[in-house]
């Protein structure tokens, strides 16, 4: 049986820098977890969905940790393939006083050799929802012709397909980016960009304009995050602001991850999309309370006590 949230792309150990400015002056990392889709499985997990993961993992110390975490997370990892000899990729997280940067060392990682021969064709297709990113498409050419090949896989099986742009021009050129992407948005039933993504990928500034620009190229839905401002929701039903919620903000690394994984866990038990998007804005606001992608993620019952106790920020 496979799990119902199936999420494919690539992990990376995180080296989170205890203090702010460049990286030439950090002296200590706080170690973590990192990786978009690898952090949407643990969500979901967390907040109480069914969750698997799909990539190559090195067989280095990195990819045997990884597997161990999400033993312990409760992810399934059976179509998990550690590459003899292979390299789990890493990251570091540098931060100025409002926001943060990424420098990877992941070039030629397991994960990038990920290729259309490796997707697990019957365990996706007999998954609920298929989540995976820009991220795992931008890793490598073989990576970004699995994708497709799984998204191929879930919409012959009827699999919804969710997915998140998540732009990272330092691992394509925008040209790339913007074609892949969109063809990519035309095949998915959920996209929850990033506000910054889409305007990366449509050159349109206006949220309401870029919500109705990517519903017009096909998806159920589109979930415009807007950061602490909560999210712009567009489907066939019209479109709605959804109200964010105020807290202390340590570190946004992941919470855009979380999101995607509160909004899947919430529309697979059956809730209105406008009841996901609220659930999906609790879930990313709690994860920017902690430093790192992975430390801070809620359990359900975290989300479900700040949306009962806190009135978002705006309506
Ligand atoms: O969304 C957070 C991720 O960006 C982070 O964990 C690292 O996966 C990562 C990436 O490729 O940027």
């Amino acid at each position: 049986m496979s799990p119902e949230i199936i999420s494919l792309g690539e992990p990376l150990l995180e080296f989170n820098a205890n203090q702010t400015g460049p990286l030439r002056n950090v002296r200590s990392y706080e170690v973590g977890w990192g990786g978009d889709t690898s952090n949407f499985a643990i969500a979901v997990s967390r907040l109480g969905g069914d969750a698997g993961y799909v990539c190559r993992i090195g067989d280095d110390d990195f990819g045997a940790a990884f597997l161990a975490l999400w033993a312990a997370e409760g992810v399934d990892t059976s179509q998990v393939i550690v590459e003899p000899g292979g390299k789990t990729g890493i990251y570091f997280i540098s931060r100025t006083a409002d926001d943060h940067q990424f420098t990877y060392y992941r070039q030629g990682s397991a994960a990038s050799h990920f290729s259309p021969a490796d997707v697990p064709e019957a365990y996706l297709a007999e998954a609920k929802l298929v989540h995976t990113s820009g991220i795992s498409q931008a890793i490598s050419n073989a990576s970004c012709d699995a994708v497709f090949r799984a998204v191929e896989i879930a919409r012959d099986a009827g699999v919804l397909v969710c997915y998140d742009p998540n732009v990272r021009l330092k691992l394509w050129d925008l040209p790339r980016a913007r074609a892949i992407v969109l063809e990519t948005i035309r095949q998915a039933d959920f996209v929850l960009p990033s506000l910054e993504d889409a305007v990366l990928i449509t050159g349109m500034e206006d949220p309401s304009e870029i919500v109705a620009w990517l519903l017009s190229l096909g998806p159920k839905a589109v979930l415009l995050k807007l950061g602490a401002e909560g999210a712009l929701l567009g489907s066939q039903a019209g479109m709605e602001e959804i109200a964010g919620f105020e807290v202390e903000l340590v570190d946004a690394t992941g919470a855009g991850d979380t999101f995607d994984a509160a909004f899947a866990v919430a529309y697979l038990r059956g809730e209105e999309l406008a009841d996901c998007a609220r659930f999906a804005n609790a879930a990313a606001a709690l994860v920017t309370t902690g430093p790192g992608a992975v430390a801070p993620i809620p359990r359900r019952q975290q989300v479900e006590n700040l949306l009962k106790n806190s009135s978002p920020s705006r309506t």
